[in-house]
């Protein structure tokens, strides 16, 4: 342990190696054996699109480890190709979490969509940042990599992953990626789902054993009407032995952030198939469908952003979220949508007063509320990607500014899960991995490192 904290970093000046090393404490102190929490209180199992980030980071402390990090949640991969939201670790308790695995029964009632006999997981997704992290974690030591093997094997599983999301899960029949819980886009309570959720008949209230609220201050986290609904959707899939072809999805949606990061991540696939010398254009061919796809499915031309797409409706959902600006991760963007959607960062609905992070809604928003979770907060995870974006499109004043600010915020929020954007305090539970790991990634990676 000591040894990591100890690495030097020669290239950082001394506040950002302070910085640094209370970063690496973090994802040191959640390091299970096997991957990391997210929080040891709030969050004590895996979470996948949290994995992603966190092996994002691990790679500056020690490639091995971001390596381990992925294939641990590889470990949990369905037989048809998802990589499940939550892994679950069989020494807690039930109640260290709800929805625990004695809900979510993935062994017995997933057993036919492929779910593994061990570990038990959640039966829903998370965003697939996931081919990113790992061609990122390949780059960081390509010779450690291809002695272990790690790229050989993560390719295929994370091309069968992307195979489900493109097959099983476009419902709308467009090609784009649905998400079908509001879990699964990251981004839980986001007012961007209020209304496809009111069509939702809310479980009972002894069917919610909420432990968030053990760990979480009520007004941070989602309602218990919202929980309510998150609990009848997954009950609902349950019964459907999660299988997308037998379910009736009372809620479906195409999200703007979850189907570009499947856009960069099938650009990083493309890499890796490359260095493995096999055939990169079916990759290659995808990112630009999908690419167009997203324009034309999702883009909103007078509101200079991307919107969700509700597929109950078929009809653009009327919010600004943060969702609608993280396609600028996207390289082969039309350059006019590049140019709003920066005009859009900087505007009236994205500015914060306090933090230069942005917040996950509209601050002019009706539904914008500066503490609840998704509802307005700013997150680290979110800036990272957008910062991310601004780079890849050359915008590196505007990147260096965001950059600036997740160092600052995250030191000293004591690594925050989220900030009040009208005030800069520090939200949600302490010690967050990602929030961790993605300062580490900004601290130490180097800007000319090659994107896939
Ligand atoms: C439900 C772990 C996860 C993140 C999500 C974030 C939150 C869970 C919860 O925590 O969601 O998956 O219990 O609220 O919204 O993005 O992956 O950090």
């Amino acid at each position: 342990m000591k040894s990591l904290l100890d690495r030097p970093a020669p290239t950082v000046p001394a506040d950002s190696l302070t910085l640094r090393r209370g970063a690496a404490r973090v994802l040191i102190d959640n390091w299970t054996g096997t991957s990391t929490v997210p929080s040891r209180t709030l969050y004590p199992h895996q979470w996948s699109w949290d994995s992603a980030f966190i092996a994002i980071g691990l790679r500056h402390l020690s490639v091995r480890r971001a390596q381990r990090e992925l294939e641990s949640l590889l470990a949990g991969q369905w037989a048809d190709g998802r990589i499940p939201h939550i892994v679950f670790n069989p020494a807690l308790p039930h109640d260290a979490y709800f929805p625990s695995p004695d809900f979510w029964r993935s062994s017995h009632a997933g057993r036919t969509a492929g779910a593994p006999t061990a570990p038990e997981t959640s039966g829903i997704v998370q965003p697939p940042v996931h081919a990113l992290a790992a061609w990122l974690v390949h780059r960081a030591d390509p010779e450690e990599s291809s002695r272990r093997g790690f790229l050989a094997r993560a390719y295929p599983r994370l091309a069968a992953w992307h195979d489900y999301l493109l097959t099983r899960r476009d419902l709308g029949g467009g090609g784009l990626a649905a998400v079908v819980h509001p879990w699964e886009p990251g981004m839980d309570n986001s007012p961007c789902w209020d209304r496809a959720l009111q069509r939702v008949e809310p479980a009972p209230p002894d069917a919610v054993h909420r432990a968030d609220l053990d760990h979480g201050h009520p007004a941070d986290r989602p309602t218990d009407l919202d929980y309510g609904r998150y609990v009848r959707l997954a009950t609902d899939y349950r019964e459907a032995g999660y299988d997308d072809r037998a379910a009736r999805h009372g809620f479906a949606v195409e999200d703007p952030c979850f189907n570009a990061l499947l856009i960069v991540s099938e650009l990083a696939l493309a890499a890796m198939a490359h260095d493995l010398g096999a055939t990169t254009a079916p990759h290659a061919t995808r990112a630009e469908e999908l690419t167009h796809r997203l324009v034309t499915r999702l883009w909103d031309d007078t509101a200079g952003l991307f919107r969700a797409r509700d597929l109950g409706s078929d009809a653009l959902v009327d919010e600004r979220s943060v969702t609608g600006l993280i396609p600028l991760i996207v390289p082969h963007l039309p350059p006019d949508v590049v140019r709003r959607l920066r005009e859009t960062l900087d505007g009236p609905h994205f500015s914060a007063p306090a933090t230069r992070l942005v917040p996950s809604y509209d601050l002019t928003g009706h539904a914008f509320d500066p503490k609840r979770y998704w509802r307005g907060p700013a997150w680290f995870n979110t800036a990272w990607l957008i910062h991310r974006g601004l780079s890849t499109h050359g915008l590196e004043e505007d990147a260096d500014r965001l950059r600036q600010g997740v160092l600052a915020e995250a030191g000293c929020s004591e690594f925050a899960e989220y900030v009040d954007p009208t005030t800069g305090a520090a939200r949600g539970t302490r010690h967050f991995s990602w929030t961790a790991a993605l300062t580490l990634d900004l601290l130490c990676a180097d800007p000319k490192e090659p994107t896939p």
